[in-house]
């Protein structure tokens, strides 16, 4: 087997040689806006990084769009309202059961998220509009169904034809006398998918949160925001919760019903375990109501476990912090010997993650739990914020795609807002060292010096796993395969494939075994990777002028290396 010609060296790769070595490729105007998007870590004053920003046409990358962020991520599963994508037949059904965002209704209760509604707009309400049509569609689903609340997610071409979908949720609302409600999450908003999360969050906040003011009997009471179910990860966190005697009134959105969001403003605590997806709902929650918001974290044992010691120091309970501390020494008992025994196989091992807007960040801890070393890191669609910290706020500016979507203004409630924690009980908290809003980012518990890159390109992925060969890469559907194709395994981690839950102490222990599985698979080594194969001829650039039996011999030449023809 040949080495791999590089520029860079393998063992100890510079970042800022491998930073060079993964833009040289790019025409100037590509390498210079993403040599923004890469950057050296310094943990103690992170620099800036170039996100949030548009993804430049002709590279690949693993991004979704905006209506995929309001449909698929945050407002799809709410299980019980009706939501109808009004567009093309292919947008509905790209955002139907693709995200495993599990849900248990209890019985008599209709999960419409086994349900593709849509109103399969054609040529014909392109040119003349699709708002008689939208009605006959939202009429149509009432009279089958009979749900509580209707959703309209619009698609590009709703936009792009003017289509009124406000009007019509109005007036749907008077004629059937349910919650109608239209989001205008066309999937070009935004640069990405974190666009559609802010609308669901403006949509939610004003059509359903607080509609009910009928709080939940309980001692400790509080939401999960941020927690989308997948893989079952929320029953974990709400089981794990019940133990410590913590009741969790609402999760957003992870196996939640509309009369669940209804009363989220009547808890005492708001955690956020997704900042980026929803950060506005927690903002606006205390401005209007005065719920206070914390960070937590319940991917990783030793996350859990802090997050769990903050939520009991927040109730200021000596029985619920006794409990608390309980609860995480029984689940370590558990957990423990089966995470030395991994953490034995596989400590110093190198992991690489890339994804979305908070995943990147929280399952280092995991990887962490077992002796990994994170060699590099990104999300796909972040803001600063979620990199730098929330300090970096007041200087993110803001240009013209931020500024398409609607920024809610909102005062405190002169009935409703009612702070949990009087004056003096937060300024003890905060004396005692307890942060609110307290999100410090990625990079501030990163290594110096790791490679930081957002919206990774599959281009600078595969020179990435060239130079730094990691042991694992966490990342998503979309290129998974192209990592496994070149013999490094890749954990799933937005639905998880088939597994899961990893949340909380018993979902650790799925993860550490999995990632062990995954190690220790002899498959990998049935894999030539292509910077050991025989180099391909090159591609030529054009057929043109050439006849068909030329362009096959062309072909042949360049599909069939004889060294790599005779390993298969
Ligand atoms: Fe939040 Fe998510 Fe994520 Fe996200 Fe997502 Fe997801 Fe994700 Mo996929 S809400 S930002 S838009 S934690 S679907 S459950 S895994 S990219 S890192």
């Amino acid at each position: 087997m040949s080495e791999p010609t590089l520029t860079v060296p393998v063992a100890l790769p510079d970042p800022a040689a491998v930073k060079e070595e993964m833009l040289k490729i790019y025409p100037a105007k590509t390498a210079k806006k993403r040599a923004k998007q890469i950057v050296l870590n310094e943990p103690e004053a992170p620099p800036e990084i170039g996100a949030n920003s548009r993804t430049l046409p002709g590279i690949i990358t693993q991004r979704g769009c905006t209506y995929a962020g309001c449909r698929g991520v945050v407002l799809g599963p709410i299980y019980d309202i009706l939501q109808i994508t009004h567009g093309p037949v292919g947008c509905g059904f790209y955002a139907w059961l693709s995200r495993r965002n599990l849900v248990r209704p209890p019985a008599g209760v209709t999960n419409y998220l086994q349900y593709c509604m849509n109103t399969d707009m054609q040529e014909d309400q392109i040119i003349f509009g699709g708002e008689k049509k939208l009605k006959q569609a939202i009429r149509e689903a009432y009279d089958i169904f009979k749900p509580k609340a209707i959703a309209i997610l619009a698609t590009c071409p709703v936009g792009l034809i003017g289509d009124d979908i406000h009007t019509v949720a109005k007036q749907m609302k008077e004629e059937l006398g349910i919650n109608v409600m239209a989001f205008s999450c066309e999937g070009y908003k935004g640069v990405s998918q974190s666009a559609g999360h802010h609308i669901a969050n403006n949509g939610v906040f004003k059509n359903i949160i607080g509609l009910d003011d009928k709080p939940d009997e309980a001692e400790f009471n509080m939401n999960i925001l941020g927690e989308y179910n997948i893989g079952g990860d929320a029953w974990e966190i709400d089981t794990l919760l019940r133990k410590c005697g913590i009741h969790v009134t609402s999760t957003l959105s992870g196996d939640v019903s509309y009369d669940q969001v209804k009363k989220a403003h009547t808890v005492m605590l708001n955690g956020v375990m997704c900042h980026r997806s929803i950060n506005y709902i927690a903002e606006m929650m205390e401005k209007k109501f005065g719920i206070p918001w914390i960070k937590v974290n319940f991917i990783g044992a030793e996350a859990t476990a802090k997050t769990l010691r903050k939520i009991a120091k927040f109730f200021d309970s000596k029985k619920l912090t006794d409990r608390v501390e309980e609860v995480i020494a029984q689940e370590m008992i558990a957990l423990r010997p089966v995470r030395e025994e991994i953490k034995g196989r596989h400590q110093g091992k190198k992991a690489a993650l890339f994804v979305g807007g908070s995943r990147a960040h929280h399952y280092q801890d995991l990887f962490r739990d077992l002796g990994m070393e994170i060699v590099s890191a990104g999300y796909e669609f972040a803001h600063r914020d979620d990199y730098e910290g929330r300090r970096v706020l007041p200087t993110i500016k803001v240009d013209a795609d931020s500024r398409n979507i609607e920024e809610i203004h909102v005062e405190a409630d002169p009935l409703r807002y009612k702070p949990t924690r009087t004056p003096e009980q937060l300024a003890a908290l905060q004396a005692g060292g307890f942060t609110f809003k307290d999100y410090d980012g990625m990079m501030t518990e990163m290594k110096k010096s790791t490679l930081i890159i957002d919206d990774i390109t599959h281009h600078e992925m595969e020179k990435l796993i060239e130079i730094y060969k990691p042991d694992i890469i966490g990342s998503g559907i979309k290129d998974k395969f192209v990592i496994e194709k070149m013999g490094v395994p890749c954990k799933q981690l937005h639905s998880y494939d088939y597994s899961g839950p990893y949340a909380a102490f018993t979902g650790a222990v799925n993860f550490y075994r999995e990632v062990d599985r995954m190690l220790t698979t002899k498959v990998w080594k049935f894999i030539t990777p292509p910077w050991e194969k025989a180099p391909l001829e090159s591609v030529p650039l054009c057929h043109a002028g050439k006849d068909s039996a030329a362009k096959n011999e062309e072909a042949k030449s360049f599909r069939k290396p004889a060294a790599v023809a005779d390993e298969v």
